[in-house]
């Protein structure tokens, strides 16, 4: 049997997080034939609430699931972690800017960053979640600087299968036959979702989506203010924002980064900006990318229209201002 792996979920207590637990706990993240143990992490006020989840994780009986430790402190959280999944965070309020966020959550994530640093496993793997996803992301990175810059990363991909199944409503195709989109950047109300080069599986082979479109516009229309739109949606009608599907994404992010993308599959995922396709460097932005043995990399090369480029600088400019306004903060 394998070692077990540690998986911190930082906002344990929220409801990602409970959706999440069991996927981990049955190995829908890291493998049906890998142990894991899992430290729950969340503040003060929400202990009982941590002690609850773990109550019903025990009598869910999970053969795979060999220790959950539940605490508020971060220091004991990050011990050992080999796996960190950041869901807790300054929730946004009502009339909240991006900006009152980032400065509510720069404190904390600084704090995690460290914890991070000092005590987790050298080679620990980190998602960040919790809003704004992508710039939590950049200020873990600027704060844990002897963890790799490679391993830390940021969801998209809730985003990404939610323009699948866009494609998949419109084309009336099953949704596990279409592949490739992109979500290029941020994860933001300005989000680019791009099927130019999406595909769909026919039986006997691949078509492009472009192709099989009956209106060519809607791809640059509709199909991106759905995506768009969609969180708000089910907001209107469950009272509660995304929960179950974000922590499917989750689980989908961790488990093709680990385990691999399949091949000629890519995926999108917020990663450190090495300058692909003219984005600058060091910001946290969404890419398309395979992964191998636990490396992702930017799939290069990808014909991008006049249309897709606007959109792709625009999400540049709104990570670039979103890190000097994080930076204005810390120092
Ligand atoms: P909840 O409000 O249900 O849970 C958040 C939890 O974080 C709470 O239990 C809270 O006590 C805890 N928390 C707050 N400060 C903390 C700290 N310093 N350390 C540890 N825990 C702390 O939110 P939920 O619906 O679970 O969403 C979690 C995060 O995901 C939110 O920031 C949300 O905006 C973000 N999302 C990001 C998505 C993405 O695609 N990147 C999509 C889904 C989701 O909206």
């Amino acid at each position: 049997e394998k070692d077990p792996l540690i998986v911190l979920v930082t906002g344990a207590a929220g409801q990602i997080a409970y959706a999440l637990f069991p996927m981990i706990a049955k190995g829908a993240m890291l493998g049906p034939d890998q142990p894991v143990i899992l430290h729950m992490l969340d503040i003060e006020p929400a202990g009982d609430i941590l002690k609850g989840v773990k109550l019903e994780l025990m009598d869910g009986a999970f053969p795979l699931l060999k220790g959950v430790i539940t605490t508020t402190d971060v220091i004991e959280a990050c011990k050992g972690v080999d796996i960190a999944i950041m869901l807790g965070g300054f929730p946004r309020r009502k009339g909240m800017s991006n900006k009152d966020l980032i400065s509510k959550n720069i404190g904390i994530y600084k704090a995690q960053a460290s914890a991070l640093e000092q005590h987790a496993d050298t080679n620990c793997k980190v998602l960040v979640v919790a809003n704004p996803a992508n710039t939590n992301a950049l200020i873990l990175k600027e704060y844990a600087p002897s963890i790799p810059e490679e391993n830390i990363t940021s969801l998209t991909r809730l985003d990404h299968n939610r323009a699948l199944n866009q494609l998949s409503e419109n084309l009336n195709v099953h949704v596990g036959d279409v592949k490739n989109v992109i979500m290029w950047g941020n994860h933001s109300s300005n989000q680019y979702p791009d099927a130019n080069h999406a595909m769909v599986n026919i039986g006997v082979g691949h078509k492009s989506v472009k192709e099989l479109v009956t209106d060519d516009n809607w791809l640059n229309t509709e199909f991106i203010t759905n995506v768009q739109r969609r969180g708000e949606v089910i907001i209107k009608s469950r009272r509660l924002s995304s929960a179950l599907s974000a922590a499917s994404a989750t689980c989908d992010h961790m488990r093709d980064w680990i385990l691999g993308t399949p091949k000629g599959t890519w995926v999108s995922m917020g990663v450190y900006s090495d300058g692909s396709y003219g984005i600058q460097p060091g910001l946290i932005y969404s890419f398309p990318v395979t992964c191998e043995k636990g490396e992702w990399s930017i799939v290069q090369g990808l014909k991008i229209d006049k249309f897709g480029r606007e959109k792709m600088d625009a999400l540049e400019k709104e990570l670039i201002e979103e890190k000097n306004f994080a930076y204005s903060c810390l120092h």
